[in-house]
């Protein structure tokens, strides 16, 4: 069996990236819904139509184990999927709670009552629906006490990345981060609640300073899957090279995902 990777685009190669580095023997299928991205200025019940149709066609591929890397996703469908669409023998894993569960220095599945942690003032970026769905903040409440939170919709900055405009990007975002430093003028941490922000860790935190903490996903994500996967060794297979999956234009895609990765990715079609 392999596990199989969803982003709205190249966002989520930054979550298989990492988790590749942890599991080198795991086989990974990805698929980038980049005909229809960016999903974070669609509806919900958009974003749920589009998620569920990646997610069978990843089901399709062979994947039981579903991460959606995508935060966007995580926040307007994947509860609704986990409550009347996966069938039993499937797993649909979303983003948010391995890098909630650092932020507020959890293990992995501790439950315990919320409590006071180390960070008090927290800036979150993200997408239009994202910020909208309030998802960080309510993960959050789960196991944290005085903790203020300020988001930042960051409209703009995914379209960059997926047109490969990295100057266009770093504007966006160093404006972005001016438009929450006037919010909260000093956050001692700061969430990338999207996965494409990785790809721009260095103008988050040029922008923001030296001494805020920037939690990102990839590396948090690729953690708390290895140790999924511990507890459930028979969802693992036969190692293979990953397989990338397009809904857009597959040459476009590659020549993108290729310079924001600095190695060489080949899609092809989703949907032949
Ligand atoms: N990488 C997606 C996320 O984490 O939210 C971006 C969503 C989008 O398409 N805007």
């Amino acid at each position: 069996m392999a596990v199989g990777i969803f982003d709205s685009g190249v966002g989520g190669l930054t979550v298989l990236d990492a988790v590749q580095k942890r599991l080198p023997d795991v086989p990974f299928v990805y698929f980038g819904d980049h005909a229809h991205a960016p999903y974070g200025v669609r509806t919900d019940d958009d974003i749920y139509n589009l998620t569920t149709k990646a997610v069978e066609r990843l089901w399709d591929a062979g994947c039981d184990l579903v991460i959606l890397a995508c935060n966007t996703a995580s926040a307007a469908a994947l509860r609704r999927m986990q409550e009347s669409w996966i069938p039993t023998d499937k797993r649909v894993l979303g983003v948010f709670v391995p890098l909630i569960e650092a932020l507020t220095e959890r293990q992995w599945g501790d439950n315990s009552p919320p409590r006071e942690v180390g960070v008090k003032h927290v800036a979150l970026f993200a997408t239009p629906a994202t910020v909208r769905s309030r998802a960080f903040q309510r993960e959050l409440a789960f196991r944290a006490i005085g903790v203020d939170v300020e988001a930042q919709a960051c409209g703009g900055v995914v379209d960059a990345i997926e047109d490969g405009d990295l100057i266009l990007a770093e504007a966006l975002v160093r404006s972005h981060v001016d438009a929450l430093t006037r919010k909260m003028p000093s956050p001692d941490a700061a969430i990338l609640g999207c996965t494409h922000y990785p790809l721009m860790a260095e103008a988050f935190q040029d922008a923001l300073g030296a001494d805020v903490k920037v939690f990102s996903q990839a590396n948090l994500v690729a953690e708390s899957l290895a140790d999924y996967l511990t507890r459930r060794p028979e969802m693992i297979g036969a190692g293979t090279e990953p397989l990338f999956l397009t809904t857009g234009d597959p040459k476009r895609v590659s020549r993108n995902a290729t310079q924001f990765l600095r190695k060489e990715i080949t899609f092809t079609a989703a949907f032949p």
